[in-house]
């Protein structure tokens, strides 16, 4: 499997800045892809932010495979992390995860407030991969679009401070990434939901790791998109019979990059592609 790393300069540099600024911050946001919702934890800024109260989004949610979603919710949530799972594109608001703010801030409020502090201000930070909806879902908690959102990695180069409402302070960063993904499929499935740079992966190589994936997983919706196509287990033969029968001629790598887009834009289905253990997904599909 190509092994895939993307870790460019400023986002050690974000990370640094992050670290710098984490003693300011009361509640870390973690956001995460929930299509991908354990590769797309960066074990560097976990490990930074283990000690802070912490909301977890798992964000996306209208892209992922909504059972799985709710047993990654279940599996994060415990005493100092609340777990919220959004479609914070189709939301025009963000109820929810403004509650969770309050509550994985209650112990701080409540310190303050005994200190005599009248209008407590809680600041938070929120982080995440690449892509995976930081800047949006911070306009949607500041009501109007206040930072630059676009559906590629890399938007957001700086960090800012914004503030929510009277009592929230919010921080957006840039996506950051981590040096080495240990487990190649990591780079794979960032690969295949947008959050690696498009020059840093081969295409069909990202295609054939999600029709592998489809094919042991999901095959009952891959085999409604193939139709009428047939193939036996040459996952190589069937990207190239899919690439003339969908029109592409010859164009493998056309045709890989299309698909792709097909599998992201749920022209298959909605699919989360890390699990919890491999009798869950059986059990689903
Ligand atoms: N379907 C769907 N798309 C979303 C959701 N949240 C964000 N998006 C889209 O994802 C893309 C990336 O959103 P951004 O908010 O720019 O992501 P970011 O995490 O700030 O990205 P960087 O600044 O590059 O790190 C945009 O096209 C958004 O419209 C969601 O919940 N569902
Ligand atoms: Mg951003």
């Amino acid at each position: 499997m190509q092994k895939i790393n993307w870790y460019p300069g400023h986002m050690n540099k974000a990370k640094n800045q992050i670290e710098e600024r984490l003693s300011l911050v009361d509640v870390v946001i973690e956001v995460l892809d929930a299509r991908v919702p354990e590769s797309s934890r960066n074990p560097v800024v976990a490990k930074l932010t283990e000690n802070k109260p912490k909301v977890i989004v798992l964000n996306k949610s209208d892209l992922a495979d909504p059972k799985l979603t709710k047993r990654w919710k279940n599996h994060y949530e415990n005493e100092t992390t609340v777990v919220v799972s959004l479609d914070s594109k189709h939301n025009s608001k963000l109820p929810e995860l403004l509650k969770a703010i309050k509550q994985a801030s209650a112990a701080k409020i409540e310190k303050l407030t005994q200190k005599g502090v009248v209008n407590p201000i809680i600041r938070a930070i929120c982080v995440g991969i690449p892509n995976c909806g930081k800047s949006t879902i911070l306009n949607r908690l500041v009501g109007k679009n206040v930072a630059v959102v676009g559906n590629k990695p890399g938007v957001t180069k700086n960090q800012n401070w914004l503030k929510v409402n009277q009592q929230i302070e919010l921080l957006d960063t840039p996506g950051i990434l981590w040096p080495k993904f240990e487990d190649p499929k990591v780079g794979m499935k960032l690969a295949a939901i947008g959050s690696i740079k498009e020059t840093v992966f081969q295409f069909d190589d990202v295609a054939l790791f999600l029709l592998d994936y489809l094919h042991a997983f999901y095959p009952k919706q891959l085999d409604k998109y193939l139709n009428t196509i047939e193939f036996d287990d040459n996952l190589p033969d069937l990207l190239m019979s899919m690439t003339q029968k969908f029109g592409f001629r010859e164009d493998y790598d056309r045709y890989s990059y299309h698909f792709i887009q097909q599998v992201r834009k749920l022209k298959l289905g909605q699919f989360t592609f890390d699990f919890l253990t491999e009798v869950d997904h059986e059990n689903d599909n």
